[in-house]
């Protein structure tokens, strides 16, 4: 059988969206400048579209440049919303950028300097606003350079108290305004600081349950930001999905070991990227499908929409490795019997279930193979 060209064309209903950033990513390192031409938004809602997006996501000065005037910024904003409607396109999530002026070089929410904290909560505040006029549900924390170097200058306690306080205000913010909107927090362990603070979804998870409204703020948790502190973010997702905590999520790759890659989601670990995929479809994930990920350094501009094509097709393709997964019966055997184990009123015996073999080397090499294609 021939698989029709189009069985993985990505279409609205499937929910992707990708950050301004994330396409427009100019491919700029420690090492080297620029490789592509900026990117406007225009043009990325417009391309994003075609290819069958749902929606764009955005840090406030993605779009409104810092220190835009107010009548930039309604120009801006109104060029803007023309552009999603004439192309039906979403801004479901926005977040702040509190981490490229050199103001915030020693961190914004947690930053040792009170007036640079004010500033912090008060740009947070405008972002959310800005998303609140943009239709979105969900406001992204990412604590960029919310970390240390110089453990001698700040005692981690004080900076725990500060990042709470600074939520406390947004939820109060949003409280006030009537917003419906929700917090999602990312953690990333380290990159811009030495070591960021809250560095796992786990240790946010445990933050946020400190909070005035812990049920305002959950987690976005990103897969290389997992893969950095040697974690399997399958886990990661799976305990913040099961407190349902899981209000966001950020899809991309990454290689142990390296530094911050960003790359398009599943090119470097199919296996992992397929767990989290059933993760997400299996577990009742409601939120868009976000890839937060750019192009390699070696692309030009059409390599970008190759990059945005294919993390939305290959998020489709592994869709339906789960969909086969579910319908395998050699593997739904295994599971089964799995789970007669899992529900048995035996007694317990020392020999017999010491003996017991699991069949996980079987199982697994079932799945190696559905996803190679060889089911
Ligand atoms: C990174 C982060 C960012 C955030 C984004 C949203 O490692 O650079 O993942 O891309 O997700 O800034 O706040
Ligand atoms: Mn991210
Ligand atoms: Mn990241």
């Amino acid at each position: 059988m021939t698989i029709p060209s189009d069985k993985f064309q990505p279409t609205k209903a499937d929910r992707f969206t990708f950050g301004l950033w994330t396409v427009g990513n100019q491919g700029r390192d420690p090492f080297g400048d620029a490789v592509r031409a900026p990117l406007s938004p225009l043009v990325t809602v417009e391309q994003l579209s075609k290819l069958g997006a749902y929606g764009v996501t955005l840090h406030d000065n993605d779009l409104i440049p810092l220190g835009a005037s107010a009548s930039e910024r309604e120009n801006i904003l109104r060029d803007f919303k023309k552009s999603l409607a004439d192309h039906d396109m979403h801004v479901p999530m926005v977040t702040v950028n509190l981490f490229y002026h050199p103001v915030f070089k020693d961190g914004a929410f947690t930053s040792s300097m009170a007036p640079i904290r004010r500033h912090a909560v008060d740009k947070a505040k405008a972002a959310i606003d800005l998303g609140q006029e943009l239709g979105a549900h969900t406001f992204v924390l990412w604590g960029g350079r919310e970390g240390s170097e110089v453990d001698a200058a700040r005692d981690p306690r004080d900076a725990m108290k500060h990042y709470r306080d600074g939520v406390n205000q947004l939820t109060e913010h949003i409280l006030a305004n009537g917003y419906h909107m929700r917090i999602a927090m990312e953690a990333k362990p380290n990159e811009p600081r030495s070591d960021i603070y809250l560095a796992t979804t786990g240790a946010m998870l445990a933050f946020i349950a400190t909070l005035d409204h812990p049920e305002m703020v959950g987690v976005n948790p990103e897969i290389a930001h997992e893969k950095m502190a040697g974690l399997n973010p399958y886990h990661s997702i799976g305990q913040a999905l099961e407190a349902g905590k899981l209000f966001h999520i950020d899809l991309n790759d990454q290689k142990p070991g390296r530094y911050d890659q960003d790359l398009r989601f599943a090119s470097d670990d199919l296996k992992g990227a397929f767990y989290v995929v059933k993760m997400l479809e299996d577990g009742g994930y409601q939120g868009p499908r976000h890839f937060d990920a750019h192009a390699y350094r070696t692309e030009d501009a059409q390599g970008v929409w190759d990059f945005a094509r294919g993390s939305m097709r290959t998020y489709l393709i592994l869709k339906d490795k789960v969909r086969k997964f579910a319908s395998d019966a050699e593997i739904q055997g295994i599971l089964s019997e799995l789970a007669q184990w899992s529900a048995s009123e035996e007694p317990f015996d020392r020999e017999r279930w010491g003996a017991v073999g699991y069949q996980y080397e079987k199982l697994d090499q079932l799945v190696v193979e559905l996803l190679l294609g060889a089911r």
